[in-house]
């Protein structure tokens, strides 16, 4: 969601604050706004915790407790604050960062021999026998960010499996030619959104290009059409698929569900219904320490009147318009603005106020240790802080939550069943909405080791908040409306499903399927006090882009023995050296 200029200005505040990030910039076309369907942030200076996952701690394995439902873990990756799981596809294993804002799943193939493809390629001279070539490799896939890298390849069908689940002839885009940075062999992006935001299906339009989960989804393959997401700052997370997590969730019925909002056409398409484009909800209200403030949407005419919030998984920020971020910060004793172009505040440290989310009249608590970016160097008594603010979007979208708001609750994305149901999106809070905020020594403790530290110099003067912004004109056919609570397409899941969110007749939002990961999964979690966490797993280590028994041309071996992670347990430095020897 933010803007190209406000990436690169924040490289200006200060060049220390390694900007890597990426966003996505939607295709010209059928999606003319340039709202960016995802955005990462790589402040690599701002790791709350160094936390470093080694050894099985990736490994595929994980239960599958019913044919028709999966769990695999999903790791924080503190280099770049992006999430990733491992996933296979023709009989190799993939990491891949997880992203609920954009929805094509793509790799780097062994066809790219650009230096940032060093990571495990997806090898296109094994030939596997799930590959289905489309239009002769001459389907472009085509990705870009907003940090100008970008990535071009083509499209293809290959069999991809999570976990047990296996989805044949999927379209996926194979990267030729790259410069964007992935980390930690993180090898291309599984996107998790609706059909409509999708370049490789609007590329093929025949319908062969549907994503992932959609697939799942329109061929009725999950016990629910539903995915969840929970997000730690470990390796402890996880996806599920067709149903939630019952580690995390113990209670179903505590799940407050929101429909999730249409959009209409896009100006000049000469379609005239609204459809699903994105993982967006409104957002009822936000409260500062308990005094609540009403959201200002940017497009009220457009949008009745609502503020909407997108969940994004692949994005490390919370991002909001100046008119409700700067009205947060005005409530926050002694705050204030330290880039007006970034819209980054900072708050003293030791702050005793929360800061919450309302969907649907549900309160979605953050404490400091939440919203914190942390201490700036030049002021280590001053705290960057989250919500940064952002430009308006031309796509009516104000509010983009990623990974600080989503690591405070589990978050569930029911998919919506054709004429029956609308999606949902599914909060299950894990903090407590009326509890207090922190104590300064709390707060002083969570940041307290040296890589905490953004490395920054905060301006000397106060700075203005932004007066006027230039408003972009709406992206979508504002005369076609969009009433909330109908089920406004198809493509949503097979209607074979019987309904069990809606409201209305009989529902049970409690005969949602719980699975749970497998108890058995091997990590190691090495701190930068340097505790070493383990648990024991009977998991195999996946081969990283390289598929058994093919060694011509094969990409670098990545697995790392457990002989060198004992070796290196309790070094600080135990990932830089892994990586090293890695590369
Ligand atoms: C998948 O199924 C096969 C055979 O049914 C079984 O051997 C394997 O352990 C299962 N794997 C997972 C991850 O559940
Ligand atoms: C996976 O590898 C096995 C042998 O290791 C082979 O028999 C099988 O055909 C391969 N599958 C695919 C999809 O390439
Ligand atoms: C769908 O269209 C693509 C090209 O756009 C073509 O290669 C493919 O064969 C078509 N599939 C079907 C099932 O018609
Ligand atoms: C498409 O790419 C695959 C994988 O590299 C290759 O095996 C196949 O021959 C290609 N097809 C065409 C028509 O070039
Ligand atoms: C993809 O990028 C290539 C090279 O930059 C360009 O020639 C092509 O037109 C693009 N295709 C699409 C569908 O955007
Ligand atoms: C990445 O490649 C694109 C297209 O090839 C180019 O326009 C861009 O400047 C490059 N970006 C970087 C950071 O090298
Ligand atoms: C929004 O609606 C109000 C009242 O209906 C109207 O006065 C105003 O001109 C509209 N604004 C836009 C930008 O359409
Ligand atoms: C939430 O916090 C309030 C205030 O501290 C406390 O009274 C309540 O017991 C807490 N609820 C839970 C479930 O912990
Ligand atoms: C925020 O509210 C708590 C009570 O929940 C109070 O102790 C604290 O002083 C308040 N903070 C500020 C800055 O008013
Ligand atoms: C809802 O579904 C759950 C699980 O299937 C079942 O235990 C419960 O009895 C159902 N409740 C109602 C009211 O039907
Ligand atoms: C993963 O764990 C299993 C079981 O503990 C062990 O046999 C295997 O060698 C480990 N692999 C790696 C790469 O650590
Ligand atoms: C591949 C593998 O090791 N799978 C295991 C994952 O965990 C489950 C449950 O513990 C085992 O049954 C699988 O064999």
């Amino acid at each position: 969601m933010i803007a190209f200029s406000l990436l690169a200005a924040l490289a200006v505040l200060d060049e220390c604050m390694a900007l890597g990030g990426l966003q996505y910039i939607r295709p010209p076309s059928p999606l003319p706004s340039v709202r960016s369907v995802a955005y990462r942030n790589s402040l690599a200076s701002v790791v709350k915790k160094d936390v470093v996952n080694v050894g099985n701690s990736t490994s595929a394995n994980t239960t599958s407790a019913s044919p028709n439902a999966a769990i695999i873990p999903v790791v924080y990756s503190p280099v770049d604050q992006t999430y990733y799981s491992v996933i296979s596809t023709g009989n190799a294993s993939f990491r891949v960062a997880l992203d609920s804002a954009s929805a094509d799943f793509w790799l780097v193939s062994s066809a790219c021999k650009d230096k940032a493809c060093s990571v495990p390629r997806y090898q296109l001279g094994y030939e596997s026998s799930t590959f289905t070539s489309v239009n002769g490799n001459q389907t472009a896939f085509n990705v870009s960010f907003a940090d100008s890298t970008a990535a071009t390849g083509f499209v293809a069908l290959e069999s991809i499996q999570v976990a047990n689940m296996t989805v044949p002839q999927q379209a996926i885009g194979l990267v030729k030619s790259s410069n964007v940075t992935f980390n930690n062999d993180v090898s291309g992006v599984l996107g998790l959104g609706f059909p409509r935001l999708s370049r490789i299906f609007s590329s093929l339009a025949n319908g062969t290009g549907t994503p992932f989960f959609a697939t799942m989804a329109q061929q009725g393959q999950l016990a629910y059409p539903l995915f969840g997401l929970s997000l730690t700052l470990n390796s402890s997370g996880s996806l599920t698929l067709g149903a939630v997590d019952g580690s995390v969730v113990t209670n179903l019925s505590l799940i407050q569900w929101t429909e999730v909002v249409p959009f209409a056409p896009f100006l000049g398409s000469a379609d005239n219904t609204s459809s699903y484009l994105q993982w967006s909800i409104p957002l009822s209200g936000i409260q500062v320490n308990g005094t609540t403030l009403v959201p200002q949407p940017t497009y009220p005419n457009a949008t009745s009147n609502s503020s909407l919030a997108l969940f994004d998984a692949g994005t490390s920020g919370i991002f909001g318009p100046y008119q409700d971020v700067s009205r947060i910060f005005s409530s926050i004793a002694g705050s204030r603005l330290v880039d007006s172009t970034t819209g980054q505040w900072v708050v003293p440290c030791d702050t005793s106020e929360t800061i919450s989310f309302q969907f649907s009249g549900n309160t979605y608590l953050l404490q400091p240790t939440d919203y914190l970016i942390g201490p700036a160097s030049s002021s280590p008594d001053l705290c960057l802080s989250w919500p940064r603010a952002s430009q308006p979007s031309s796509d009516g979208i104000d509010w983009q939550l990623g990974s600080p708001f989503l690591r405070t609750v589990y978050s569930v994305y029911s998919f919506g069943i054709d004429r029956k149901e609308p999606p949902m999106i599914g909060l299950y809070p894990l903090r407590n909405a009326t509890a207090p905020p922190q104590s300064a020594d709390v707060v002083n403790a969570f940041f307290s080791t040296a890589s905490a530290a953004v490395t920054t110099n905060l301006p000397n003067v106060l700075l203005p908040t932004p007066s006027s912004l230039s408003v972009p004109p709406y992206t979508f056919n504002a005369s076609i409306t969009a009433a909330q609570g109908k089920v406004v397409s198809t493509g949503l899941a097979t209607s074979t499903y019987s309904p069990v969110l809606v409201t209305s007749g009989h529902p049970n939002r409690t005969a949602i399927l719980t699975v749970s990961p497998s108890p058995t999964v091997f990590t190691f979690v090495v701190t930068t006090n340097g505790e070493l966490v383990t648990s024991i797993s009977s998991a195999a280590t996946p081969s990283l882009g390289q598929p058994p028994g093919w060694t011509s041309g094969a990409g670098r071996p990545v697995a790392i023995t457990p002989t060198i992670v004992t070796l290196l347990a309790g070094l600080l430095t135990a990932w830089t050296i892994l990586t090293r020897i890695a590369l």
